[in-house]
């Protein structure tokens, strides 16, 4: 059986031939970004960051404005598109496909007029108006897990059975945008790495790649560079985490993941392609 997830201008099969994992590049446009230190605040720094992925081979620019690692404050909608929209016009005839990162409706129906290929919502567009905001479009939507919000999903990560949770909760939003009209061939799923999960939950979710894409019969991302459950088993802090991440790439491409979300494409680029040179 062939699938292929439509991506905007893209479509990449994802399922049976003709399949290659793709590389996620992560562009943050925040201030307060831990992993790129602010330093791609302005839109010369974005582009610049841009054309070294883009030399180094990314599929994909993933483009976020508002940081959300464990504890952080929201953003206003003003400020998230001050720093997304210029960016993804810049972006947008560059070669590769373009993602936004955002939570916010009003963002996904900027960024798809402006034509970016993938909307990324770590909240799986359960905003009032997430579903009608992206309805009317052909771009991939990717719907993530996280318990609980940004500011607070770290305090205390509990679940009964992790992987079976976090699949009911994807298959209940998948169903809700199918209910809303959209095409299934746009859809991907995320476990969310270290969105409201300890080490073990995360490593628990790792092990199921291949059971969620199986149960949930979509095209699945993941996203585990530098977090801390690579510096949890490296015992490396996230500034060292760069082979500990592509190893954890590997193991979610091997398990059928298409699209990995990384900080350091130049490396994962290579070990994707050894790794699709011995399948
Ligand atoms: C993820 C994300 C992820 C998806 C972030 C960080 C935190 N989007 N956005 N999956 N993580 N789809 O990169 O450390 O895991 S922001």
């Amino acid at each position: 059986m062939q699938s292929t997830l439509q991506f905007g201008r893209f479509n990449y099969p994802w399922r049976g031939q003709g399949v290659r994992a793709r590389v996620m590049g992560i562009l943050n446009v925040t201030p307060d970004s831990f992993s790129d230190g602010g330093n791609y605040q302005s839109l010369e720094f974005a582009l610049s960051h841009a054309e070294q992925m883009i030399e180094a081979g990314v599929d994909i620019i993933d483009v976020g404005g508002e940081s959300t690692r464990p504890g952080s404050p929201p953003v206003s909608l003003e400020d998230e598109l001050q720093r997304v929209m210029p960016v993804l016009y810049a972006l947008r005839d560059l070669g590769p496909a373009i993602s936004v990162d955002t939570y916010k409706p009003q963002v996904m129906r900027e960024a798809i007029i402006a034509g970016v290929d993938m909307i990324n919502d770590i909240n799986g567009f359960r905003a009032p108006g997430a579903l009608d905001a992206v309805r009317d479009s052909d771009c991939a939507l990717c719907i993530m897990h996280m318990q609980s919000d940004p500011q607070h999903m770290q305090l205390a990560p509990a679940y009964t059975d992790v992987v079976a949770e976090v699949i009911a909760f994807l298959r209940e939003r998948a169903e809700a945008l199918l209910a809303a009209g959209i095409d299934p061939r746009r859809l991907c799923i995320d476990p969310g790495f270290g969105f409201g999960k300890t080490v073990e939950h995360n490593y628990a979710l790792l092990k199921a790649t291949a059971r969620l894409i199986d149960e949930l019969n979509l095209p699945l991302l993941a996203g585990l560079s530098r977090k801390s459950m690579v510096g949890a088993v490296t015992g490396k802090p996230v500034e060292q985490r760069m082979a500990g991440s592509v190893g954890g790439a590997l193991a979610a491409v091997a398990q059928g993941a298409l699209i990995v979300r990384v900080h350091d494409v130049a490396e994962t680029v290579d070990a994707l392609k050894v790794w699709h040179a011995a399948h």
